[in-house]
């Protein structure tokens, strides 16, 4: 054995590589073929959180990496395991999250056999590699360092997003001599195209009104994004994974309803880590596919990830690092940007009038802003898809800090909350953190009841129950001749569920009663649910305020 190296089991040098590259929680669910794994991980310091399915094991990873930047890390069984964790890992993947799957694989001996083994399926990394960013085996305990290191700068380099690496189940039990290499440095950054940079700085510089638009790529550089902003005098703003890069309560922060009511003036957009969802596809028509704009501003993109110029043309496309991009923007900028004087005040007048707009679409406005009273700047709201949910999208939960806001990204998976909050929590012990949700979405993962209980997990869940799917209900209603099928839900009574859990638990019907709700579980830091008690079908649909056509002062209302 040559200096460094020791006996250890594939399951330990897994284990022992991921803490040289800064793993200190775990969240998983064990099983014959990782139970090297789990044994290595007894007697560390490694905190081990057990959810009771493994879609909550990889929402939990995904919940970790999105609300610290930090890569999360999760084990599950192969095969059906790690199917079990597939809708998340694909969330992860959409809503760029660092994480690292850790996984098992039938023994060596029957790889490609099809003998149909414990778990087997035909080609498991294959079929990871369609959803998330990289799979490969670890034929070795000797060769677990490396290609852990490799692992966890895969997930976070570029466009951060989860990978998954399996060993088979003989080599997982079975010692050689391995030798543990501190983590890997990052890549260093791409070099900035000089002519790229130059054109952006030339069009800027011509701009009266420029927007910039943030997106998960932007998370990282809230300094650069609102430097880069302050020089143009330009809103920003996000629809979801870019929330809270600049606050949504400073002068040039606005979500999108303020930024649709400013958006048919905007002469130049600087996409900044975004896919530009929202008005291209929201705003736009969403069943057509644009390679470019076809009309609206001068479009600039800055990017890591070199393919999304491709998916959705700019005119001015830079491959960069947000923060660097955006910080080089800036001091160009400084003496030459020459924005609308008027642009403050327009600035305040659409958010003004978004304000009004939010404020028609009820109950779901006055219930967040019971909630934004109570969740401190640095508290974390992690919405689910659903009638209140839904409204977090357009301004009505203002967003003040960066990786406050975790949301679904272009999955759009129901369920993905209530355990994605959880893993916040995990992550943020210290700050205060919301998961709001259906009472269909909530259902999805209600099991982990159990794991905030066994583990104290002190998040609170508000379960806003209106007995049914109301969006389907409400689609059905207007659009399908009132044809109502497969919308209503009949729920158990919530407040004894989570009561029998050993989860803190209590109904409310108005906003303030849910104001005080909150602080009160919010102070006494426990696991807790409360339950929002509604009729079907009140909420107003927020959809008009989401699909903006025309500028929401111009709609009909
Ligand atoms: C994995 C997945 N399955 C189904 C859907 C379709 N879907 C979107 S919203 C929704 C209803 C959500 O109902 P609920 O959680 O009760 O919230 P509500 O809209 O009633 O407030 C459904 C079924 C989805 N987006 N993702």
């Amino acid at each position: 054995m040559s200096s460094g190296e020791r006996q250890l089991t594939g399951g330990a040098a897994i284990v022992e590589a991921a803490r040289a590259n800064g793993m200190t929680t775990i969240f998983g669910v064990p099983g014959a073929q990782i139970y090297p794994l789990f044994d290595a991980l007894h007697g560390t310091d490694v905190e081990l959180i057990v959810p009771r399915h493994e879609q909550a094991a990889a929402y939990m990873a995904m919940g970790y990496a999105k609300s610290t930047g930090r890569t999360g890390v999760f084990t599950v069984v192969p095969g059906p395991g790690v199917l079990n964790a597939a809708a998340a890992l694909c969330t992860a993947m959409g809503n760029c999250a660092p994480i690292v799957c850790l996984t098992g694989q039938v023994p060596s001996s029957f790889l490609g056999r099809g003998r149909g083994h414990l778990h087997e399926l035909a080609d498991q990394a294959a079929t990871l590699r369609t959803l998330i960013k990289h799979a490969w085996r670890i034929d070795s305990a000797t060769d677990a360092s490396r290609l852990i290191n490799k692992a966890f700068r895969y997930a976070a380099e570029g466009r951060p997003g989860p990978v998954a690496v399996e060993m088979c189940w003989d080599t997982m039990a079975s010692q050689a001599a391995a030798a543990i290499e501190p983590a890997e440095p990052p890549l260093p950054e791409p070099q900035i195209d000089a002519e790229a940079l130059d054109a952006a700085v030339a069009m800027l510089a011509a701009a009266k009104k420029p927007m910039i638009m943030c997106g998960a790529g932007a998370q990282h550089a809230p300094r650069e994004v609102e430097l880069l902003a302050e020089t143009l005098q330009a809103p920003v703003t996000a629809f979801r994974s870019g929330r809270g890069v600049v606050p949504e309560d400073h002068a040039l922060g606005v979500a999108s309803v303020a930024a649709r009511e400013l958006w048919d003036d905007v002469d130049v957009l600087v996409g900044v880590g975004s896919r530009l969802e929202m008005p291209y596809m929201r705003w736009g028509d969403p069943m057509r596919y644009e390679r470019k704009p076809s009309h609206g501003p001068k479009l600039i993109r800055i990017d890591i990830d070199a393919a999304e110029m491709r998916r959705f043309e700019p005119d001015v496309g830079i491959v960069a690092d947000a923060a660097t991009a955006c910080r080089l923007l800036a001091q160009r900028l400084r003496t030459r940007a020459a924005p609308s004087r008027t642009r403050a005040a327009e600035i305040a007048a659409a958010k003004r009038s978004a304000a009004a707009a939010i404020d028609g679409i009820q109950p779901q406005a006055a219930f967040l802003r019971a909630i934004r009273a109570v969740v401190p700047r640095d508290g974390i709201l992690v919405p689910e898809l659903s009638q209140v949910g839904f409204m977090t999208y357009t301004g009505a939960y203002p967003v003040l800090a960066p990786r406050t806001y975790i949301s679904e990204g272009f999955q759009g998976t129901l369920g993905f909350g209530f355990p994605t909050a959880l893993g916040a929590k995990v992550a943020n012990p210290g700050k205060a953190v919301v998961s709001v949700t259906g009472d269909g979405g909530f259902m999805f993962g209600v099991q982990e009841l159990a794991t905030a209980a066994q583990y104290g997990i002190a998040l609170v869940t508000i379960v806003f129950n209106n007995h049914s799917f109301a969006n389907v209900l409400r689609d059905q209603q207007e659009r399908f001749d009132g044809h109502v099928i497969g919308s209503h839900l009949a729920n158990p009574d919530f407040v004894r569920l989570a009561d029998s859990f050993g989860v803190a638990a209590r109904r409310v019907k108005e906003p303030r009663e849910l104001q005080r709700a909150l602080e009160t579980e919010l102070a006494a830091s426990r696991p807790a649910l409360i339950e929002v008690a509604l009729e079907t079908g009140v909420e107003r649909s927020p959809w008009p305020l989401i699909h903006m056509r025309k500028r929401p002062s111009q709609a009909p209302r």
